[in-house]
């Protein structure tokens, strides 16, 4: 899945795409199976962006994307209005960092039979990392995403259209995405496919000491964990690039795992 941010202010590349149509083309030529496309930036201690405003940023992208791109399109938002926009518009994935809590995205969404990425987040983008607090992380976030495909499977929306996601960064401790990390199986065993986005985030400069520009080495390195044990199945990237080698090299070990026949020397 490649990050299209339409946004001045994300923390990794806002501003940095005045033409999102074009960046977002260059991602798919460079393998995206999925764009995923947002007019507001979730990064702690975001301002939200007006309604009109995000629409306004959106809308023209997700209009031409769908026309031109020839993969499906995720619009990242919090705002029912925005998201039947984008739907409208041509979408078919809605990626609510907020985890469907209002029931108007949820109406949303199961109107037009959408696919949904289902994120876990504590609190607010604008408070979320002060000092974030859990008893055991890993509990509380399994069952908040087992509690969303519950409510989510009564309101129309069958668990065949749900993508979970343990919001890595979310009103989260470097322990605590670190906890989430380890135990990503607890999310995978839900049933559901997990969407993971570590992409160049705040853990990643933390532990290894790089810069922005420079963590997406490291960025690759635990979604290809993830991705190994089986409990990432979509990888929410910057470097598609970088992800795409990277699943296709994992698919290619993969299919010679526990074969029990000689390596075939390809
Ligand atoms: N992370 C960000 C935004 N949306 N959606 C999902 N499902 N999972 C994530 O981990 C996730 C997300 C933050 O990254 P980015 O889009 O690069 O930055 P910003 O929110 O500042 O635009």
């Amino acid at each position: 899945m490649g990050i299209v941010n339409v946004t001045p202010d994300s923390f990794s590349d806002g501003g940095k795409w005045p033409d999102a149509v074009a960046h977002a083309l260059a991602l798919v030529e460079e393998g995206a199976d999925i764009l995923d496309i947002g007019g507001e930036s979730t990064r702690p201690g975001a301002v939200p962006v007006p309604l009109d405003e995000e629409l306004r940023r959106v809308v023209p992208v997700v209009t031409e994307l769908a026309k031109r791109a020839g993969v499906p399109l995720s619009v990242d938002t919090i705002k029912p209005e925005v998201a039947r926009a984008c739907l409208d518009a041509g979408a078919s994935i809605v990626n609510d960092v907020s985890g469907f809590r209002d029931p108007a995205m949820i109406a949303v969404a199961s109107q037009f039979r959408a696919g949904v990425v289902v994120m876990h987040m504590r609190g607010e983008p604008a408070t979320m990392q002060q000092n974030p607090q859990y008893g055991d992380v890993v509990a509380e976030v399994t069952a908040f995403l087992q509690e969303r495909l519950r409510v989510l499977g009564e309101s129309g929306i069958p668990p065949e259209a749900v993508c979970l996601d343990p919001g890595i960064g979310f009103g989260k401790a470097l322990e605590h995405n670190l906890q989430l990390l380890a135990n990503l199986d607890r999310v995978a065993a839900l049933g559901r496919p997990v969407c993971l986005g570590v992409s160049r985030k705040g853990f990643i400069g933390a532990l290894c000491g790089r810069e922005l520009a420079a963590r997406d080495p490291g960025s690759l390195a635990v979604a290809c964990i993830a991705a190994a044990r089986g409990t990432a199945h979509v990888l929410r990237v910057h470097d598609v690039a970088g992800a795409r080698d990277a699943a296709l090299l994992l698919a290619a070990i993969d299919r010679h795992h526990c074969s029990g026949e000689a390596a075939s020397g390809e």
